[in-house]
């Protein structure tokens, strides 16, 4: 109870100085909010740079990208009915008996989409204390040759709760096109065509959903051992990723330039969202992917849905040249096959 009453606290305390520091910028908190409306009425013209309030997102975005990784992003147009939905269905799921869930399991044989139990996946060699779904796009048997063979399936969907499919396809099918606008901000912000990061390198691009449930922590802070951490650290492998977090519970943190680990607040409204390792590639290092992990020290349960953006399965992913220019003429990372990293992180990352 008292951990509880100084959780609260903590948590009170901590909105009221994300408000300070979205107004001074010097407190150690992610503090880069971008309200991308204008660049969402515009997204479907490829010469919207021509237009100031886009222009101004851009540089927001921009700055965002290369000091953080890391941004709340508001004025999304996601319903904040479905964004809810998508949480409270999770949690649902979750409250089921444990003989319910295994019944979508993850395995090889649906390409590793599927519920983990508590433990089941593995970050940097530790088990995380979380359970979960993966889902991913779907993959045809065939459809990359060999490169897609490990992750070739369907999505296993739960029958409880009844709605849970049908909520979360419509999720991903926006959250889709959010990431794609977002992307289209982002290739302007790094100097290149509003497309840059469509055709050939994310016309088709592959995603990734997790749902997540992370027990609540009987610790205090201060004798925080292994089994709190919730999600090791780790930067993410694609493009862009879309974090729906609880909206009540301080538990993701990311490495701040100073090495200090940052609470990400619950804001309102908002997603919090990230760069990849594939960002990395494409811009050539301008942009760099973020350490961060989750820790809920809350004695209350905590439930994410985050959404990973990624690149066309099979894109050959290396530095695009105008990103080469800007910094210098050297291309600093060689080419890398999407599907292959995610692969070499997926069979590292389960007990199956
Ligand atoms: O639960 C969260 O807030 C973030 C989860 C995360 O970092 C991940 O799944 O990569």
């Amino acid at each position: 109870m008292r951990h509880l009453h100084a959780h609260k606290h903590k948590h009170r305390f901590l909105r009221e100085a994300l408000k300070i520091a979205f107004e001074i910028h010097d407190l150690p908190l992610i503090n880069h909010l971008c309200n991308i409306s204008p660049l969402l009425d515009k997204c479907d013209d490829l010469n919207m740079d021509k237009d100031q309030r886009v222009r101004e997102v851009v540089t927001l975005l921009d700055q965002a990208c290369k000091e953080a990784g890391f941004f709340y992003v508001k004025g999304h147009r996601i319903s904040d009915s479905l964004i809810k939905k998508a949480r409270d269905v999770t949690r649902n799921f979750f409250d089921l008996p444990f003989e319910e869930k295994v019944k979508i399991k993850l395995s090889s044989a649906t390409g590793f989409r599927g519920y983990q139990r508590l433990a089941e996946n593995i970050t940097e060699g530790r088990p995380d204390n979380h359970e979960a779904i993966d889902y991913y796009r779907e993959v045809t048997a065939g459809m990359y040759g060999s490169l897609g063979k490990t992750m070739e399936g369907t999505n296993p969907w739960p029958e409880y709760p009844s709605d849970f499919r049908q909520l979360m396809e419509e999720y991903v099918s926006q959250l889709k096109d959010l990431s794609r606008n977002i992307m289209r901000g982002i290739a302007l912000a790094l100097g290149g065509p509003a497309d840059a990061f469509e055709g050939e390198r994310a016309g088709y691009p592959f995603w990734v959903m997790r749902l997540i449930g992370y027990p609540g922590s009987s610790q205090a802070e201060d004798e925080m051992q292994d089994n709190v951490i919730g999600c090791g650290a780790h930067t993410d492998y694609g493009l862009l990723t879309l974090v729906n977090q609880d909206s009540e519970i301080t538990a993701l943190q990311v490495k701040n330039k100073s090495g200090e680990w940052i609470d990400v607040l619950p804001v309102e409204g908002t997603f919090v969202c990230n760069i990849g390792d594939m960002l990395k590639i494409l811009s050539n290092g301008i942009y760099q992917p973020t350490l961060h992990r989750v820790i809920n020290t809350s004695p209350e349960y905590r439930v994410s849905v985050a959404f990973f953006y990624e690149t066309n399965f099979d894109a050959p992913v290396e530095p695009m040249p105008f990103c080469v220019e800007r910094t210098g003429g050297t291309a600093k990372y060689g080419a890398v096959i999407y599907g292959e990293h995610l692969v070499s992180k997926v069979l590292t990352n389960f007990v199956v």
